[in-house]
């Protein structure tokens, strides 16, 4: 049963990280909009995400209500459109592929909605052929961790298989 499980999991591992390239909803619900309130950021949109080159930018809003520009640094601090790098994104929704390594930064041309948080910094990282993939965290025993409140019922078979659970060092079940 625990090979089962562990099975499943690599299984799963694969998949995941054999997946080429991640389509990020900027925003998600939200899309690309003057943040609606002060909870919302684009900032804590981006924390915690792994953006990597090939990876895909879904900026969706209406056509003529935003646009999208890249710029460098100085210019998405200061909301200014100085040297831009490309040309603005006109029509929504625009997917932009990132095709480089780095921090890329985006903000909206519109009035002031880059003053009022519509911008938006995402770090790229590479990923190296045979290399190490952020993805792809290297199977390695997990540490010892107590064993659960509840055990597992010798039984029944779990409907969802603890997946994200490394098996512990715990005897199986006497049955
Ligand atoms: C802020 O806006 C987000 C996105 O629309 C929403 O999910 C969240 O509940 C709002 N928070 C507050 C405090 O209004
Ligand atoms: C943009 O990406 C979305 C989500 O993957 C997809 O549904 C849509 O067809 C893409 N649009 C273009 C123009 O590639
Ligand atoms: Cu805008």
């Amino acid at each position: 049963m625990m090979k089962a499980v562990f099975g499943a999991m690599f299984a799963v591992m694969l998949l995941h990280c054999a997946a080429a390239q991640t389509v990020h909803m900027v925003g998600d619900g939200v899309g690309w909009e003057i943040p609606p309130n002060s909870s919302f950021s684009y900032s804590n949109w981006a924390s915690g995400k792994t953006f990597m080159v090939g990876d895909i930018l879904v900026f969706n809003f209406m056509t003529n209500q935003h646009d999208v520009l890249r710029v460098p640094q100085a210019s998405y601090d200061a909301c200014t459109q100085d040297n831009a790098i490309g040309s603005v994104i006109t029509t929504g929704p625009a997917n932009i592929t990132l095709d480089s390594a780095g921090t890329h930064y985006y903000i909206c041309t519109f009035g002031r909605h880059c003053e009022f948080g519509q911008k938006l910094a995402v770090t790229v990282v590479s990923s190296t052929p045979g290399g190490a993939n952020p993805r792809c965290p290297p199977l390695q025993p997990a540490p010892l961790s107590p064993p659960p409140l509840h055990p597992p019922r010798p039984n029944r078979m779990p409907v969802h298989p603890p997946l994200l659970r490394l098996p512990t060092m715990k005897a199986p079940p006497q049955v």
